[in-house]
């Protein structure tokens, strides 16, 4: 009976162990399974090599149907075609069983799924798309989508790739999942069992390549032991059809080779890198090609030598031509040292400025690789004007799964809406439609390549990006890089269906989080175009807009006492509006035909600017901080809703982010309204803004063994200032009286910095309320910060507290390392309030 009980609880998946590794291939079994037609006895996968993707079909359809359905199915590579799934390539399906008129129409990576009763049809135009089919057909089981029919699914684009940022020490620049799956102490690594599983997650999504390596690259990959190292990654990686390739230095001849030179017009240089190229592709002769970052933020490229970028591109494309290889050559192009001063100046400018002349002029296996901004992955960009300015050259569009500008894994943000509009953006090239997404799958301008590369960056952490719902961003990626068409709210309840089940409540409030999520972000981040405002030239993780401006960098704001917004206008700004079609520049240059949305992008406004709404742009700053921020609250109560419907282990993680989200989402408001309310001299309308009745100021309080310390940045903290111990041996005390009565939810608002974990008690009358410790550096991921900043300002809160007039506050903080307790504020919040 035991055994029962415990198989009951175990089949509907509630207590299983669930540590986010399997992502959305759970392959948990589905409540109705009995409600599917008669299921086939067995499955042929036409490939018995091991590394065929058709091969690994067989294995994975066998592996789905045990655990969706239960059925332990046989696996061969002959048999009949009755009560079966077969899988195959087109030709290999036709040798054994005749024609196929029904999938005449597959292009190069499709599919043709049928279902009939137990006949099960997946047939690849060539073996990878044969394993995608396997993976559409277990995605749908999954889901209890047990309609029976036949369709063709061809893909939007041929490239759909992901690039990690990985260092040779596995590091991993802007990751937030620990260290590299593929690197390590200078090496490849030797243990490939993530490489796999990631291998495996990436085809489930049609994912057909990964660049291993940092764009800002080390050409100490090039040594031999390195390309062996490569070659076991490929291997790992050819099961699943997915392709390596490899990020570039620029002046690897030079630096690596030995060579006095790396000018792409020396034939020594060609000559060296068809070798190395060469001797890559002995190992790896299916190698995808190469990506290229050149001449932007400090990188070597063809400008040191007055050669141009297409005559850089092209010295790689020559190289892996004879290979079949492409060379994705970075549009990131720019110089980060421009004149503020220079009230024209614009470094959104630079990519069209950069390319000028260059169209036509890159060899065929060269695709242009454009941000889908101007700047940087910021919060709202309207898209690249190179992507217009580009007819006869490839280009493929690379997005971030990564949160690098937002939120970096700590703050739920999902991402397909973001890419949807700027997919959807009409560029009115040739005043024809003209949508992105036309324009990088090589329609629109006839291009024989194109396609996507998104930034992903996963480490060795079990949940892959450190974030459980983070992962819904590179299940939307791999599904829009196939087909940008799909609604990504459409795209969202599939992954929370595979990745949580079938309850609709969860179904219902992780939609409605995730949908909410980019907006709210918008809204407590930077708005009205006016970027991410986040530090740049620190963390770009917490606030802190004075970063953005006097500086070369050009993620400018401009924004002074009066005014705000970057001027982008032709007639009296650095032009960046006239770098679009002639439609879209007008909607741009004109202030009356910019959307809010982009106002502070285009244009340079006083701050009681009217917007549509009717509001000032200040008005809206403040709006717009406290709906998001409050927004973010919401996601704590919605998320708490859920418990006992969604297995413990990640509830309680994913509990941890929002509790956390929610308190750093203040930060950002109160942060983003004081810097503005205190630029602009312009007071909230709604009183709200410096207006904190319910905080005690810890500067306020009595201190022993405490000092004030005065913040940099200052609206870091309330009142501008904290407390932290006067030596980092003794613990400090913070004290005060409180003169009322009542249940409050305590919040005390302190700094977490890396560099030490410092301790916490609080309490009332000597009742300990909560301890803490400041080790979120542990638990969090994000980039760390060792000041108190906007980085490291973060919330902790203590439900429900009886409180009675005459109790004695108490904070006792015990300093560790450079960490020394600091504290900011502690608010009693009544009921229903949060401040
Ligand atoms: C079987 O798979 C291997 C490895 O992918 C491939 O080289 C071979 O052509 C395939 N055979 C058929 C008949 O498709
Ligand atoms: C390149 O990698 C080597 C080997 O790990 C390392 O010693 C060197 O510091 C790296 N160079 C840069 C610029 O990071
Ligand atoms: C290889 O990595 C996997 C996954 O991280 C781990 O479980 C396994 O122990 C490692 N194997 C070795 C030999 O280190
Ligand atoms: C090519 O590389 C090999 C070593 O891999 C080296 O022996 C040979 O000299 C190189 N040739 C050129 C032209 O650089
Ligand atoms: C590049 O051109 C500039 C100006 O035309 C010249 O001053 C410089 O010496 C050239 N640099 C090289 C490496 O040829
Ligand atoms: C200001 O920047 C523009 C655009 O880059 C440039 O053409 C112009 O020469 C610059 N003006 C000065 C005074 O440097
Ligand atoms: C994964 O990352 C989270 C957050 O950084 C951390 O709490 C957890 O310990 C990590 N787990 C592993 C196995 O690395
Ligand atoms: C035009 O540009 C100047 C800087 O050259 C700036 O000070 C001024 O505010 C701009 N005028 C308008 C109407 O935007
Ligand atoms: C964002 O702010 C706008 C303007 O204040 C508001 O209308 C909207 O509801 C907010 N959305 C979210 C999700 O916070
Ligand atoms: C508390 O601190 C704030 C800012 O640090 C200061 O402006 C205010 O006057 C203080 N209030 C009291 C009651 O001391
Ligand atoms: C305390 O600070 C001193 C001086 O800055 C430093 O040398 C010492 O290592 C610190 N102690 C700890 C425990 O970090
Ligand atoms: C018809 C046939 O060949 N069936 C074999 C398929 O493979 C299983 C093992 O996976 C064998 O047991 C069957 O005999």
């Amino acid at each position: 009976m035991l055994n029962v009980w415990l198989c009951l609880l175990v089949c509907i998946g509630i207590v299983t162990a669930e540590d986010g590794s399997q992502a959305w291939l759970r392959y948990a079994p589905v409540p109705q399974a009995s409600s599917y037609q008669s299921l086939p006895s067995s499955i042929v996968a036409l490939n018995s090599t091991r590394s065929s993707p058709v091969y690994t079909a067989g294995q994975e359809l066998q592996r789905g149907v045990k655990g969706i359905l239960g059925k332990q199915l046989s696996v061969n590579s002959t048999g009949k075609s009755e009560s079966t799934i077969v899988v195959g390539t087109l030709n290999a399906y036709q040798e054994v069983f005749g024609n196929l008129d029904d999938a005449d129409d597959l292009e190069e990576d499709g599919f043709y799924l049928s279902i009939e009763d137990s006949k099960v049809l997946i047939i690849g135009q060539n073996e990878r798309g044969a394993l995608y089919g396997a993976f559409e057909y277990l995605s749908r089981i999954a889901q209890e989508m047990f309609e029976t029919g036949s369709s063709i699914s061809n893909p939007h684009a041929p490239i759909r790739w992901t690039n990690e940022w990985d260092n040779m020490d596995g590091s991993i620049e802007r990751g937030f999942a620990g260290p590299s799956i593929f690197l390590k102490n200078g090496y490849v690594t030797d243990n490939i069992t993530r490489v796999t599983e990631y291998a495996r997650l990436l085809a489930s999504i049609r994912i057909n390549g990964i660049i291993v390596n940092n764009v800002n690259a080390n050409a100490t990959l090039l040594s031999s032991r390195n390309i062996e190292g490569l070659g076991r990654l490929a291997d790992a990686m050819r099961p699943y059809g997915i392709q390596l390739g490899i990020s570039l230095n620029f002046a690897s001849p030079h630096d690596f080779g030995g060579l006095d030179t790396f000018d792409p017009l020396d034939p020594e240089v060609d000559a060296w890198w068809a070798n190395i190229t060469n001797k890559i592709y002995s190992r790896v002769p299916d190698m995808a090609g190469y990506l290229v970052k050149a001449n932007s933020e400090g990188q070597p490229g063809p400008l040191t030598y007055n050669r141009t970028l297409a005559d850089g591109a092209n010295m790689f494309a020559k190289a892996v031509e004879p290979h079949g290889g492409i060379v994705m050559f970075r549009a990131f192009v720019y110089d980060n040292h421009i004149s503020y001063s220079n009230w024209t100046a614009d470094r959104a400018n630079a990519a069209v400025d950069f390319f000028n002349g260059l169209d036509g002029k890159f060899d065929e296996n060269v695709v242009v690789q454009i941000k889908y901004g101007p700047i940087d992955f910021q919060v709202r960009e309207p898209p690249s004007p190179l992507f217009s300015a580009l007819r006869n050259t490839s280009v493929a569009i690379e997005l971030q799964v990564t949160q690098e500008y937002l939120g970096q894994q700590c703050h739920l943000v999902y991402l397909a809406p973001l890419w949807k509009e700027i997919f959807e953006f009409d560029l009115r090239a040739d005043s024809r439609p003209s949508k992105v997404k036309e324009i990088f799958s090589g329609e629109r301008f006839r291009r024989p390549l194109g396609g996507s590369a998104a930034v992903v960056n996963v480490g060795t952490n079990t949940t892959w990006l450190g974030s459980h719902l983070a992962m819904s961003n590179l299940y939307a990626y791999g599904i829009m890089a196939w087909d940008p068409s799909i609604e990504p709210e459409a795209v969202l309840q599939n992954w929370i269906r595979l990745t949580f089940g079938f309850d609709r409540q969860v179904m219902d409030t992780i939609t409605d989080m995730s949908m909410k999520s980019w907006p709210a972000y918008e809204n407590y981040t930077g708005n009205l175009g006016i970027q991410t405002l986040t530090d740049i030239l620190y963390t770009h993780y917490g606030p802190n807009p004075a970063s953005q401006d006097n500086n070369g960098w050009g993620q400018w704001t401009r924004a002074d006492q009066f005014s705000i917004g970057m001027d982008r206008t032709v007639k009296n700004g650095t032009g960046n509006a006239g770098q679009y079609p002639p439609e879209i520049a007008r909607t741009f240059e004109n202030i009356d035909t910019t959307p809010d949305n982009l106002l502070l992008w285009f244009h340079h406004v006083p701050y009681t600017q009217p917007l549509k709404s009717g509001k000032t742009v200040i008005q809206h700053f403040y709006d717009a901080h406290y709906e998001g921020a409050a927004t973010a609250q919401s996601f704590v109560k919605q998320w708490d809703s859920l418990e006992g419907q969604i297995d413990a282990e990640r509830f309680k993680e994913i509990q941890f982010r929002q509790v956390y989200q929610a308190g750093h989402a203040l930060v950002w408001r109160d942060f983003i309204n004081e810097f503005y309310r205190n630029l602009s001299s312009i007071p909230d309308e709604a009183k709200r803004v410096g207006h904190h009745p319910y905080r005690i100021e810890a500067e306020n309080m009595t201190l022993i063994g405490y000092r004030r310390q005065a913040v940099t940045p200052a609206p870091a903290a309330s009142g501008y200032t904290a407390i932290v111990t006067t030596s980092n041996g003794t613990a400090g005390t913070a004290t005060t009286n409180i003169s009322f009565s009542g249940t409050f939810d305590i919040a005390v608002n302190y700094f977490d910095l890396i560099g030490g974990k410092a301790k916490y008690e609080l309490s009332l009358s000597n009742r300990t309320v909560g301890t803490w410790a400041g080790d979120l550096e542990d638990k969090l991921g994000h980039a760390p910060s060792t000041f108190l900043d906007g980085h490291s300002a973060t919330r902790i809160t203590f439900k429900s507290v009886q409180v009675q007039a005459g109790d004695i506050l108490k904070v006792v903080g015990q300093p560790d390392g450079i960490e020394l307790a600091p504290l900011d504020y502690i608010s009693f919040l009544p009921p229903g309030v949060v401040d």
